[in-house]
This record gives C-alpha cells, sequence and structure tokens, in this order.
C-alpha cells in the first residue's frame, strides 16, 4: 500500500470520526430506529434522483446474510475526479460529511432521511459498504469497511447500457450494539409512504431472507389521494370525490388531499414537509387548518345567513360549509 493512499485512508477516518463517536446526532439512535434509518437515507439520494427527473424506479432489497442493497436506475454517483477532494464523485459521496449535493448542478435537495445526513454517515456506520455506479458503459465499483475505501474504485466495461447507482451495506454491530436485524415491515411503510408522496415513483422490496422471497411493489399514480383513500378505506366518506389542491408560491410547492368521514369524532391529518412526517404540527398545516376554518365558516355564513361574529355560531357555520362543499 502506497504512502499517499494511507494517509488518503487517515483522513477520511478522521472525516467520519464524529459520526462513529457520536452515531445518535446523525442517526437519532443507535437502536432499531437508528438502524432504519440507514435504509432510508440511502433511499432518499435515490429518491432526489426521481425528484429531479432522471430516474422511475428504486429497488430495495434485504438479502440473505442481512445486509441491504438500494438500487436505482438514475444517473449514477459522478465517477470522475471530483476538483475539491482528488478523489472520485462516489468516494467524494461516500466519504465526505454532507457532500451529496456539493456537485453544483443546482440539483437542490427535495428528499430527506431524518436528518438529511448523507450516505456517507450509512458508510461511516456500515461494517462494510459496496457500491456499483453504472455510467457510459461501464460499472464502477468500490469496497469500503467501517467508511475507510478498501479497494480503489474499479472500473469495467459493462455490456449493458444501463445507469443507475447500487449501495449494498451490512450495518456495523460495533455500532448497533441492540439489534442489526432489519424489519420488513417497518421498511415496507415508510417505502410504502414514499411511493404516495412521491406519485409516479416505482419502488419495489425484496426480503430474500425468507422463502419464498417476500415482494411487493409501491406506484401510485395518484399519488397523495390514493394516500387519503388508502387511509380512510374503513370509513365512510361524506363525499365520493377526494378534495384535492395543488400549487407553487415562491417556489414552495404545496399539495393537500381531504376527505372528510362519518366519523366525526377522531381527525386524521397528516403533514409532510420535504417527504418528512411533521409530528408536531407546523406552519403548514397551521395554515391549512386556518384556511379551512376560515373557507367553511365563510360558506356557510352565506348559505345559513347568520350573523357574522357570533362565536357561538362557528360550528354551525363549518358544518354548514362543508355540507355546501359535499353537496
Ligand atoms: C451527485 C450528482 C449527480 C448525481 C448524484 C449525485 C446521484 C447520487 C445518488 C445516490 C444514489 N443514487 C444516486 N444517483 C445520483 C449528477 C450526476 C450528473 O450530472 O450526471
Amino acid at each position: 500500500m502506497t504512502a499517499e493512499y494511507s494517509s488518503a485512508q487517515l483522513r477520511v477516518l478522521k472525516g467520519l470520526e464524529p459520526v462513529r463517536t457520536r452515531p445518535g446526532m446523525y442517526i437519532g439512535s443507535t437502536g432499531p430506529k437508528g438502524l432504519h434509518h440507514l435504509v432510508y437515507e440511502v433511499v432518499d439520494n435515490s429518491v432526489d434522483e426521481a425528484l429531479a427527473g432522471y430516474c422511475s424506479t428504486i429497488l430495495v432489497q434485504i438479502n440473505a446474510d442481512g445486509s441491504v442493497t438500494v438500487t436505482d436506475n438514475g444517473r449514477g454517483i459522478p465517477t470522475d475526479i471530483h476538483p475539491d477532494t482528488g478523489v472520485s464523485g462516489v468516494e467524494t459521496v461516500m466519504t465526505v460529511l454532507h457532500a451529496g449535493g456539493k456537485f453544483g448542478d443546482g440539483g437542490y435537495k427535495v428528499s430527506g432521511g431524518l436528518h438529511g445526513v448523507g450516505v456517507s454517515v450509512v458508510n461511516a456506520l456500515s461494517e462494510w459498504l459496496e457500491v456499483t455506479v453504472w455510467r457510459n458503459g461501464f460499472a464502477h465499483y468500490q469496497r469500503y469497511e467501517r467508511g475507510v475505501p478498501v479497494t480503489p474504485l474499479e472500473k469495467r466495461p459493462d455490456r449493458e447500457e444501463r445507469r443507475g447507482t447500487s449501495v449494498t451495506f451490512f450495518p456495523d454491530r460495533q455500532i448497533f450494539t441492540e439489534t442489526i436485524e432489519f424489519d420488513a415491515k417497518v421498511l415496507m411503510t415508510r417505502l410504502r409512504e414514499l411511493a404516495y408522496l412521491n406519485a409516479g415513483i416505482h419502488i419495489n422490496f425484496q426480503d430474500l431472507r425468507v422463502t419464498p422471497p417476500l415482494r411487493e411493489t409501491f406506484c401510485y399514480e395518484g399519488g397523495i389521494r390514493e394516500y387519503v383513500r388508502y387511509m380512510v378505506q374503513e370509513k365512510e366518506p361524506l363525499h365520493p370525490e377526494i378534495i384535492y389542491i395543488q400549487g407553487e408560491k415562491n417556489e414552495v410547492q404545496v399539495e393537500v388531499a381531504l376527505q372528510w368521514c362519518a366519523d366525526a369524532y377522531s381527525e386524521n391529518l397528516l403533514g409532510f414537509a420535504n417527504n418528512i412526517r411533521t409530528i408536531d404540527g407546523g406552519t403548514h398545516m397551521e395554515g391549512l387548518k386556518a384556511v379551512l376554518t376560515r373557507t367553511l365558516n365563510a360558506l356557510g355564513r352565506k348559505r345559513n345567513k347568520l350573523k357574522e361574529n357570533d362565536p357561538n355560531l362557528a360550528g354551525e357555520n363549518i358544518r354548514e360549509g362543508l355540507t355546501a362543499i359535499i353537496s
């Protein structure tokens, strides 16, 4: 091994050291939740590629040995030398914290794992990780152990004219001391959600630990409208058509899907920002509720011809407004 190569390895080690020292800061925890976030982090890179318009299909596999593979048919991680790091784009993405967005193609990151920390964090917390990039008629392969490259980026001709990226990683037992076993149900729930949130994207899932393998496909052309239909499948809708609103302002895209159901005592309102569930509400949720209340109130007031400012009548007005919408 050349002196140059080992000093490069030392640099990688130091660069990713904070991740291995305080994994919780990057993935939330080192329990099952943090473990599953490794998968989401890799998948989110592929979802970003899909949102940028370059990738249509993502395959997530739990392999028989317990590792996970995420494959997409996007442009592939750049393989040429990155000017800032002096190593390939692949190695840069895999070994430099937050390097994902630093490719100056103006491709803003839309998706994000729990903390949107980038795939280098997954690499740092994996016993081993292998990446293959198909680009321009070549397959490029590199292997890492605990974040450190143990092979150069190997390039061989690829007969197929395929494009894309495949990442396989095995979580580090030294970090995830509680468990390194992936739960297919947990992964499928998030993959289904991602497919609903990103209309038209194909997400395939396979669990190869069981015989016969478990296979699922998630693709929803109707996006969040279909999500709402899925959410109300056991309820009694008050109106047949799901209300759907879409718009953009100040480069912020907004999408809303709503359906009122006969069960008046519970509301199930889910909010997301950039594909991430916002469990504590937030201005996007407060704003939506305020607009809904104001609109329904005004509509009901008009129909009821009730007095403008009587707070006792607000509920009555809203009910009447809703009647106007669903009738
Ligand atoms: C940086 C720049 C480009 C693509 C990607 C990253 C990329 C990363 C991942 C991770 C998983 N799948 C991915 N696919 C693409 C743009 C490359 C170009 O301009 O050709």
